[in-house]
C-alpha cells in the first residue's frame, strides 16, 4: 500500500475516535481557560485530543514531525520541513464556537512531505462531515467527490472573514472588499471557512494572523480543488510562520491583493 493510503486509513479511524470523544465530552461541563485574551480560549478537550493524536502519529510514524497548536508537537526547522514528513494538527479549530455554540468547529490534520502537501482532513464533527483530499485525487465530503471550484469574482459571490479583520478601523480595504462582494459571512473557524470556499459556497476568505495549523489543511484542499492561497501581498504563505492569509478563487485573489496593496 502506498504511504498516503496507509495514512488515509489510519487518519480516518483516528478522526472517528476523536469525534466520539468530543461528542461524549459535550455531555459534561467543559474546562475553559483563557490564553492570550478573553476570546482566545482553550479547553481540556483541545489538549486531550491533541495529545492522543500526537501519540498515535508518533506510534505509527516515529520518524515524522508534528506542528500543532497546544504544545505536544515538535519544533520543526526549515531544513526539517524541506526534508522530512511533517504533520499539521489542530485538535479543535473554532474553540470559541465549541465552547459557545457546541457546533462549527473541526478537527484538522494535514501531511506534507518535503514541503509538499500530500493529504488533508477537516472534520466538521457536529454535522458528521469529513472533508478530505489526497494529492491529484480531488476533494471529497465523506464519500462524495466535490465539484471543482468555479473561478468567480468577488461581485459574484460571498466574502468570508473574521471579526478582527472586518472591524479594523485602521484600514479601508476591508470596507471596499465588503462592498464589492454580494454579502459577508463569518463562521469563526479558519478550517471550515476553507471548506466553504472549496465547496464553492464563498469566493474568498481573508484573515490576519493565521498559524500554520490553521492554514495547512485548508490550503491543501483549496488548492487541490482549483483555488489559491497567498499572503495579503500575493506571496506564498509560509507554513512555518504566522501569515495574513487570503484563500480565494484565482480571480477574487487578484482583486483582493490589488485592494490590499
Ligand atoms: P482556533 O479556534 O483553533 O484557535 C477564528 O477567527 C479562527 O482563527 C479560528 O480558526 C481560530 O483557531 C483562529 N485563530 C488563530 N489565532 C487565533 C487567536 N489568537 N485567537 C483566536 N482565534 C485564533
Ligand atoms: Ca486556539
Ligand atoms: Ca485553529
Ligand atoms: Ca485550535
Amino acid at each position: 500500500m502506498q504511504m498516503t493510503e496507509k495514512r488515509d486509513v489510519l487518519i480516518k479511524e483516528w478522526l472517528k475516535e476523536a469525534a466520539t470523544e468530543i461528542k461524549e465530552a459535550l455531555q459534561h461541563d467543559l474546562e475553559v481557560e483563557v490564553k492570550s485574551r478573553a476570546n482566545d480560549l482553550v479547553t481540556q478537550m483541545d489538549r486531550k485530543i491533541e495529545k492522543e493524536l500526537v501519540q498515535k502519529i508518533n506510534q505509527h510514524f516515529p520518524n515524522d514531525l508534528i506542528i500543532s497548536e497546544e504544545g505536544f508537537g515538535d519544533h520543526v526547522s526549515r531544513e526539517d520541513f524541506e526534508q522530512q514528513t511533517v504533520w499539521f494538527l489542530d485538535p479543535i479549530d473554532g474553540t470559541l464556537n465549541f465552547v459557545l455554540q457546541n457546533e462549527n468547529y473541526a478537527v484538522m490534520l494535514a501531511v506534507y512531505e518535503k514541503g509538499i502537501g500530500k493529504q488533508a482532513y477537516i472534520y466538521d464533527i457536529t454535522h458528521n462531515k469529513l472533508y478530505w483530499g489526497i494529492k491529484d485525487n480531488g476533494v471529497y465530503c465523506n464519500d462524495q467527490p466535490l465539484p471543482k471550484m468555479k473561478d468567480l469574482p468577488l461581485d459574484k459571490g460571498l466574502f468570508a472573514s473574521n471579526s478582527m479583520f472586518l472591524s479594523d478601523q485602521q484600514v479601508s480595504f476591508n470596507a471596499e472588499i465588503t462592498k464589492r462582494a454580494m454579502g459577508v459571512r463569518t463562521i469563526g473557524s479558519a478550517g471550515l471557512e476553507s471548506v466553504e470556499l472549496t465547496k464553492g459556497s464563498t469566493v474568498a476568505y481573508v484573515s490576519y494572523g493565521l498559524k500554520p495549523w490553521d492554514i495547512a489543511p485548508g490550503l491543501f484542499l483549496v488548492e487541490e480543488n482549483g483555488g489559491v492561497v497567498t499572503q495579503f501581498d500575493g506571496s506564498r504563505v509560509d507554513l512555518l510562520n504566522t501569515n495574513p492569509t487570503i484563500m480565494a478563487t484565482p480571480t477574487a485573489q487578484k482583486e483582493i491583493t490589488k485592494l490590499l496593496s
